[in-house]
This record gives C-alpha cells, structure tokens and sequence, in this order.
C-alpha cells in the first residue's frame, strides 16, 4: 500500500470519526446557522456570513440549485425542506436564514411552501408556510400534492419545537442585502442603550382592538419589561395629545417623526392593512414615500403588526411595506412579524371568544403570537427567530384542535435575520 493510499485511508478514517461524532462536536465545527439563497446571491451573502462568523456563530451557505442536485423530493421546497432537517439533525444547526424573496408557483429566490386553508371566504390556497421548512415530516399525509390540509393532512403537520430559530430575509438583490448587513452590524454593535432600549409604543388605529391591544402589555409584556417605558399611540389617546385627548393623530407624519426620534426600539401596530402599507388615522396610510423619510439610522426597531397583508411577501407585486421597511438602506426596520394575508382575528371557538376580545380584550392568535413573542423574545433573552418559533410551539395543542389556529401558525411569518436578539 503506498503513502498515497494510505493518507486516503487515514482521512476516510478521519471523516467517518468527524461524522459520527458530528452531534458532539463543539458549535465551532457545526453549521450554527445554515443560509439558503440562490446562486447568484451567494457572494452578496458572504459579508453577512463573515460578521456572523467573527460574533461566534459558524454559517454555512447553501443555494437552491445545489439542494436541487443533493436532496430527492417532489418538488424544490421539499428538497430545501430535507436539506434543513438534515442540518438540524446532524449538523447542530441553530437557525435558518431563508435568505430571498419568493414569488406565486414555488419560484423567486427562495421559494415558499403554500399551504391550504379554509377562511371565512371560501379556500385559499395559497398562504407561504415557512416554518414547513423546519419540519421532520412532509406536510402531505394523503400524498394528493396539496400541503398542510387541516384534516387530510394531519399526521404529517408538525409545528416548530421551538430549538431552531427560522426567518426571511425577504430580498431581491445584491444592494438589497447589503443595505440589510450593514443594518444587521450596526444592530449587533451599535445598539442605541437607554430609551430606545427600554421602549414599546402600540398603536392602534381600530378602536374596537383597544382592549385586547392594553391586555397584550397589562397582562403580559409588562411583566418582563418591568422598567419598561410603554406608549399607547390609538386614535383617541396619545401620550403626546396637547388640548384635548386625540388631537395628536395617528398619521404617517407623526410615525415617521416617532421612529426619526430614535427612542423606540419596539412597535406593535394594529390596525388595518394592504400590501403597500398601514392604514391609519382619517383614510391615511403609511406607504413606501413614508419609508424614504425615515432617517433612523443606528436605531432599527422590531416591529410586530396584525395589519392585513402587510407581510404579503410572496406576491407577484413586490414590495411590500414590511419588505420596504427591511430593504431601505440606513433606515426602517431590522425583523418585522406580519400576516401574510387577511389576519383576521383567530379563535378556537369564534362564536364566544369573539365577544369576549370585544368586551374584555381577549386576545385572538394573531395578537397572543405577537405578545408570546415579545414575551418569551425579552424574558428569555431569545433571538428573534427563536421567540418566533418559541411562541408557536406555544401555540401547539391548539393549532392541533383548530384549523383557524393551524392557519394562524402558519401565516405568521418572521421577516428578517432570526439570529439577532429581541433585545439586545
Ligand atoms: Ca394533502
Ligand atoms: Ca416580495
């Protein structure tokens, strides 16, 4: 036997060793974070891979035509689906960065998962699932090629475990993910202290979602920001109201000059919706010309929304406003949670609970997703993807009993890095 062979040999040896011991090994040597884009992307993505790296976290990026040729599967998002689990499973991997836009028919950069759900306007087929991508079964139990059936498909639906953070990072273009890196940096490095720190503002521009929208900080947030500065931004009450309660308008002007101030670093906005933006005070809306007066660089807040549409990502009409807020250079948002669809107000049993949120601010899914989120996101000091997924699994034995909660944790998507912390 020669050296040659030897040397073969001895590195076969080494890889078995290093295979079987992948789940043991230290984080160094796993893929802590395995980023998926397409080819063409793959270059754009490598600063964000390298500031990753110098932080501690190892990153693996992985493009869609090599998990084309890798993975067996009906169709590309079960192949990118097999390429993830497997990931998790053996190569410790922590989080998932879908990190491309996706368009209708399972194509766009990263193409998303539709799901089928029934709502209160017949069948809609077609709500992007990411978190189908971190599932150990197939979403398909009766094989007819229609995924996340409430019924039909049930043994095969299994919702997050809450270990592996998931996001999107909904861009199109080399310049697009290199105004969203230096937001990630400036994030992890130049994260304002003080008041932007401590802050939340809620707004609400629907009076009859006032209760549920107090109950979500009384109840809940409060609790763990407990020197916390909370602001109620609703039409008839602000805390910055001169002469009489009101008179300080929820409008685009007044938003954009609250987030140039830099001192929240927190929203929640309730309120109606449309892909292009946030519906607000008097038939306002806060649009993509609102975006481009944003001046808050260094100071890129998470936001969470119930408005409708407002994360509709997958549309062939792009952007839209949560993509706008992620995708402008040096100002917006750093990680948005928004509906991709209507999002309606979810509950087990619509005909008491409606009421109930009416009365007593009972919280619908949407609402109680966003609250667990910032919950668990600041209580736990968790990564956005983390608090995400972590407030699904929360959700877990009702999305089994309800289809309304099924489709609740499934169009709530994360947009944006899921690695970065909630709060800082
Ligand atoms: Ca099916
Ligand atoms: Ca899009």
């Amino acid at each position: 036997m020669g050296l040659a062979s030897e040397m073969i040999k001895s590195r076969l040896l080494f890889s078995t060793l290093v295979l079987s011991l992948g789940t043991l090994l230290p984080s160094s040597a796993a893929d802590d974070i395995l980023l998926i884009t397409s080819k063409e992307l793959k270059e754009a993505w490598l600063p964000y891979a390298d500031w990753k790296k110098k932080s501690g976290k190892s990153v693996k990026i992985i493009t869609t035509d090599k998990i084309a040729q890798g993975y067996k599967g009906p169709d590309i998002q079960e192949k990118i689906r097999l390429c993830v689990r497997e990931h998790i499973d053996s190569n410790g991997t922590r989080w998932v960065v879908l990190g491309g836009d996706s368009l209708p028919g399972g194509k766009g950069i990263v193409p998303d998962r539709d799901t089928v759900h029934v709502n209160m306007w017949g069948k809609e087929n077609d709500i992007p699932t990411d978190i189908y991508y971190l599932s150990p079964t197939n979403w398909d139990a009766d094989g007819d090629g229609i995924y996340g059936e409430f019924k039909d498909d049930a043994k095969a639906i299994s919702y997050p475990d809450g270990k592996t953070g998931l996001g999107r990072i909904p861009v199109r273009t080399a310049e697009d993910i290199a105004a969203y890196t230096d937001k990630v940096i400036s994030y992890e490095s130049k994260y304002p202290k003080g008041v932007f720190a401590n802050s939340i503002t809620y707004t609400c521009a629907v009076p009859g979602a006032y209760g549920k929208v107090r109950r979500s900080w009384d109840d809940h947030v409060s609790k763990v920001m407990k020197d916390g500065k909370l602001s109620r931004y609703f039409i008839h009450e602000t805390p910055w109201d001169k002469d009489k309660p009101g008179d300080f308008p929820l409008n685009p002007t007044n938003l954009v000059d609250l987030m140039n101030a830099k001192k929240v670093g927190k929203f929640h906005i309730h309120g109606h919706g449309l892909i292009q933006g946030w519906a607000l005070e008097n038939h306002t809306m806060f649009t993509k010309k609102d975006i481009a007066k944003l001046t808050n660089k260094d100071a890129y807040p998470i936001i969470t929304t119930v408005s409708c549409f407002t994360g509709h990502y997958d549309a062939a009409k792009d952007p839209a406003i949560t993509e706008s807020m992620l995708r402008a250079k040096d100002a917006g948002a750093i990680a948005i949670v928004a509906p991709c669809r209507e999002g309606k107000p979810h509950f087990v049993t619509p005909k008491t609970d409606f009421p109930l949120m009416m009365k007593e601010g009972k919280m619908d899914g949407t609402t109680e997703t966003m609250t667990l989120f910032w919950e668990k996101g600041i209580g736990e000091k968790l990564t956005t993807g983390e608090a995400l997924m972590q407030a699904k699994t929360t959700l877990t034995e009702r999305a089994k009993r309800s289809a309304n909660f099924h489709m609740c944790l499934c169009e709530l998507n994360l947009l944006g890095d899921p690695t970065i912390q909630v709060s800082p």
